[in-house]
């Protein structure tokens, strides 16, 4: 099996002095990780040219690289609004198969305990792929959750503008929203996100609006390109990391924290809806660096 990126590094500064070698070599993990060639060389540059070079047991240097990463691990905490009569919006959107459903599902799962299930509501708005309606259905059933659904085809503008007049008639406290993943077309979805966007903020202040961005940790710098073009089209907020378990990659959050400022809201551990952890940048560099 490939060596994970901090398996790589540890190696790396196995000896005692490292060597112009040993730097270039840890650019190419870095790279290989996925935290962007940008941000790699700069750090990589930074260390080289420490006048003390970082020198000292292998600790040090982990502990020096984490140190120079720290700043692009951002982090955002989302909590549904504290005031009962708020209704909190979550959108959340991301190309075909990065988790966005099973994550609606996870979100319910960890909101439910403090805010209660009857005052969650979802809203199939992924109205495009076959037995996305259903499959959000099952979930809500199985959680305990109300939803609310239209035929397949139907205009997901007008679900999401259903779904935001019900949950505040009701008295819910958190919307949450499936969207499709197509993105086959980017001017398609620009104008179908924009509409989208459009009448959302029509309704839900800004505050408690909240734009989530889906992205597999282990695609590689595919995320970053999906995040310029969704970020560009309706502005992301914030990044749920999914499949966090399935490899030791994830590095993309720092190449779209970089790139884009976007921080990261939770990371996805597994299928299971107990799967989901909130963001925790020392626990996330602990993981990726060592
Ligand atoms: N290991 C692992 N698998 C995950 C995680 N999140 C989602 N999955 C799996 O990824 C697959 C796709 O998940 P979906 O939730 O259907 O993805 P989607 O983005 O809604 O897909 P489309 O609706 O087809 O665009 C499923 O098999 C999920 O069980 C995760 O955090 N870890
Ligand atoms: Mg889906």
């Amino acid at each position: 099996m490939k060596k994970t990126l901090s398996e790589r590094i540890r190696a790396l500064f196995s000896s005692s002095t490292p060597s112009d070698e040993t730097f270039d070599e840890l650019e190419d993990a870095l790279i290989e990780g996925d935290v962007g060639v940008r941000l790699a060389t700069d750090i990589v540059e930074q260390m080289r040219n420490e006048k003390q070079p970082p020198g000292g047991t292998r600790e040090d240097i982990i502990e020096a690289l984490k140190k120079r990463l720290r700043p692009y691990a951002r982090q955002v905490e989302i909590t549904p609004a504290q005031a009962p009569d708020a209704l909190t919006f979550i959108l959340v959107l991301g190309v075909n198969g990065v988790g966005k459903t099973t994550t609606i599902a996870k979100l319910v799962h960890h909101f439910a305990e403090s805010i209660g299930r009857d005052r969650i509501l979802l809203c199939a708005g992924d109205t495009f792929r076959a037995a996305a309606v259903e499959q959000l259905a099952i979930h809500a059933e199985r959680l305990g959750v109300r939803i609310v659904k239209q035929e397949r085809g139907a205009d997901p503008g007008a679900v999401i503008y259903d779904a935001i007049e019900s949950g505040k008639s009701r008295g819910a406290r958190l919307l949450v929203a499936d969207t499709a993943g197509r993105m086959h077309n980017k001017a398609d979805l620009v104008a179908e996100l924009s509409k989208i966007d459009r009448i959302v903020r029509s309704k839900i202040d800004e505050s408690v609006y909240h734009r989530m961005l889906v992205v597999d940790a282990t695609t590689g710098q595919n995320g970053l390109r999906q995040a310029e073009v969704f970020h560009e089209a309706i502005g992301i907020d914030s990044i749920f990391l999914a499949k966090c378990d399935s490899s030791g990659k994830g590095g993309i959050a720092l190449a779209i924290s970089q790139q884009l400022e976007i921080p990261v809201s939770f990371i996805g551990t597994g299928e299971a809806y107990d799967a989901i952890e909130r963001f925790v940048p020392e626990t996330y560099l602990a993981g990726l660096i060592g």
